[in-house]
């Protein structure tokens, strides 16, 4: 190698970022997401965004568990071929990922051809070393879990799920993990840190010391799951495969051309600690292949005390909430509310009290408040501070220690406590502005120059607690971070290079966007509620396409028959439909909803309560007074969990199915019914 080249390599060597690499578990094809899946999922991009603004190459992913008995009964079940299936649920758990802004930068299904060579090298490499046997198993198996199980609960019940176990005998290969058992204790002894929280490790040594069985990493008894080369029928225990996962996500055999691994942090839940913390690096070790650093095993979120579980059926669902309250709450609420590592009771009324409680009247508040105030006082420009108070004083030095203590409990997974230091500063700011009343000054120079200090104080606060608090509210952060006219992207800030006073006076605002709308507590919950029972329970056919036909707004109406179509209907038929002139009275947004407007309509006889599918065509002021029609005779439904009595009539036009209010060009009766 020249030196010219050397020094090229050293040059990129410097350059070069230190890898961190995360990953979540590879989820089961049996359900869709749950809060549970989401909570990890979080997680992972929480610390995948701070590791990045702490400087490192973060890579996190995440995938879809596709093998086993329970894919070939459920594939079964919907009459389709098992690749169908997990190929259509692998789709939606990936929508759902990216419509909750939380794409992986890989995403393994098990099913893809590289991770089935993984799979199979990893075996071989086992076998070669002398770990792989053959031989033959009677046990108790619970289909569902994809485990055999050694202290089932009375009348053979699985203790995980409580559902009947299965006796199976069967010829496999046999993993010797009892060879590992030394070697283990060994690892956990020389890395404290592999396992976390405490407890877990404690409870995986006592497990470990109380002797391993041989592992059968081979079913024949199955037919959907990868196979082992040369010895068909067999096929790879689902364990064997999805582990291997992590490793094929970042280059499967040829991992160390692309660096990644060995994984710094597998995050997973408790309920599958054991498979990540003993049998993974016994296969590792087998194979003569690098252990991940850490394995951080989070509680469960509970309802009412029950796990929860697709299974159960007692799941709570992302997407409501989302809707309703925005992504950054549910992050912060799961993050905030619990502490990670234990378990924790979700709670909708929860939710909403701290989303009043910390991000509206919190954070948000803060942030309208003294946008409000630099706009009146200062055109939009940020002043320079002059002589310091103590008080002043004060809130810089606990803002700048903040810094240290937030970095210092991410860095130890401590997500609340990080959050709670953040909402102590938030809390010191609302103080200092109501003691300091910067509203209540007048404009003598000396008056003027000590407002400028005061709102000063509060936007460079705001400055920091954004930038700590972006990688778990990364939406709103960065709306701030705009309204403080701040350059560049607040994901590519470094934070060691944050600091209390760098915040430039003169610098232009932005402008201001709303964070967090204050919500009615029991409507909220009420509307995500209905949110998620209309998600659980779907009652309608999904919109039809639009075409340029007359169509009911927004209320996801059977597909009417496509215009031009041979199909007729009797006049009996139209008959059934009741259609009346109806007077708008009022009209008004739906938080949460940005499509919908909720109107009250006079129908003559009475008011009546409708949602249309109109909010990004027509200004709800625009409508009070108008005449529609209505379709007065459906059903009630709620829609994002608003109750809607009724239909308005709209054409839809183009391609974007644009909806055109009908009306009349001649005075009507309210109320008149349409023949
Ligand atoms: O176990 N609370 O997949 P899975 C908190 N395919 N987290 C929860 C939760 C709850 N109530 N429910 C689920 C599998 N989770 C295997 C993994 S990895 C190589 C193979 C989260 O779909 C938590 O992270 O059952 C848990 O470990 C994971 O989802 C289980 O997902």
């Amino acid at each position: 190698m020249s030196v010219r080249e050397r020094k090229t390599e050293n040059a990129e060597m410097a350059e070069k970022k230190e890898k961190f690499y995360i990953t979540t578990p590879i989820y089961y094809t049996n359900g869709l997401p749950h809060i549970g899946h989401t909570y990890t999922t979080i997680v992972a991009d929480v610390l995948r965004r701070y590791k990045r603004m702490r400087g490192y190459d973060a890579v996190m992913t995440t995938g879809t568990d596709e093998h086993g008995v329970n894919v070939e009964r459920a594939a079964q079940k919907a009459g389709i071929p098992e690749s169908e299936f997990v190929a259509r649920m692998a789709d939606a758990w990936r929508a759902l990922w990216d419509e909750l802004g939380l794409t992986a930068d890989e995403f393994v299904r098990t099913t893809d051809l590289s991770h089935v060579r993984t799979v199979q090298w990893l075996f071989r490499l086992c076998k070669e070393n002398g770990y792989v046997y053959k031989g033959h198993y009677t046990g108790l198996y619970c289909v569902y879990d994809n485990a055999y199980v050694s202290e089932p609960l009375p009348g053979n019940l699985c203790p995980d799920c409580d559902r009947p176990l299965e006796t199976v005998t069967e010829e496999n290969y046999f993993f010797k993990l009892s060879a590992f058992q030394k070697p283990l204790l060994d690892f956990y002894r020389k890395f404290p840190n592999f396992i976390q929280p405490d407890t877990r490790r404690n409870e995986i040594i006592s497990f470990v010391e109380g002797g391993l069985k041989d592992l059968s990493i081979t079913r024949t008894t199955v037919r959907w799951g990868i196979p082992v080369p040369g010895e068909e029928p067999h096929v790879f225990y689902v364990w064997f495969d999805a582990l291997s996962a992590y490793m094929s996500a970042v280059g499967g055999p040829e991992y160390e051309r692309r660096g990644m691994w060995p994984a710094d942090v597998h995050l997973v839940g408790k309920d599958i600690i054991r498979f990540h913390t003993v049998y993974w690096p016994a296969f590792l070790m087998a194979a003569m292949l690098p252990l991940p650093k850490q394995v951080w095993a989070h509680g469960w979120f509970l309802m009412d005390a029950a796990k929860m579980s697709k299974s159960k059926g007692n799941v709570v669902l992302p997407r409501p909430i989302v809707n309703m309250l925005g992504m950054d709450a549910l992050r912060y609420f799961l993050l905030r509310d619990v502490v990670f590592g234990q378990d924790g009771n979700f709670s909708y009324d929860a939710l909403a009290t701290r989303y009043n409680s910390d991000l509206a009247n919190g954070l948000g508040n803060l942030a309208s408040r003294t946008a409000a105030m630099l706009e009146k006082d200062f055109g939009g420009k940020l002043p320079k501070p002059a002589d310091r108070l103590p008080q002043d004083e004060a809130l810089a030095k606990e803002s700048q220690s903040a810094i240290g203590e937030v970095l210092e409990r991410f860095d130890k997974f401590e997500f609340s406590r990080a959050l709670e230091t953040i909402w102590s500063v938030i809390a010191a700011a609302d103080k200092y502005l109501t003691e300091e009343k910067p509203w209540a000054l007048g404009n003598s120079p000396e008056e003027e120059s000590r407002k400028g200090t005061i709102l000063w104080t509060a936007a460079e606060l705001l400055r920091v607690v954004s930038a700590l608090a972006h990688p778990v509210l990364p939406d709103s952060t960065a709306k701030i971070w705009k309204l403080l006219g701040q350059p560049g992207s607040l994901d590519a800030l470094e934070l060691d290079g944050l600091r209390w006073g760098q915040l430039a006076p003169g610098t232009a605002l932005g402008k201001f966007q709303a964070l967090f709308p204050r919500v009615e507590k029991t409507e909220a919950v009420e509307r995500i509620e209905a949110m998620a029972n209309e998600e659980q329970n779907p009652t309608e056919p999904a919109a039809p396409k639009p075409t340029a036909s007359a169509s009911a707004t927004g209320t996801g109406a059977a597909p009417a028959p496509a215009a031009g179509t041979n199909e007729k209907i009797g006049i009996e038929d139209f008959a059934k439909v009741e259609m009346r002139v109806g007077q708008v009275k009022t009209a008004e947004r739906i938080v949460g909803a940005d499509k919908l407007l909720k109107l009250t309509v006079d129908i003559g006889s009475e008011v009546r309560q409708i949602c249309a599918g109109i909010a990004q065509y027509y200004e709800p002021e625009s409508l009070i007074g108008r005449k529609v029609v209505v379709v007065v005779n459906l059903a009630p439904r709620k829609l994002r969990g608003v109750e809607s009595n009724g239909m308005i009539v709209a054409a839809s036009v183009g391609p974007d199915g644009r909806p055109v209010l009908a009306g009349f060009h001649e005075e009507v009766e309210v109320g008149a019914r349409l023949k």
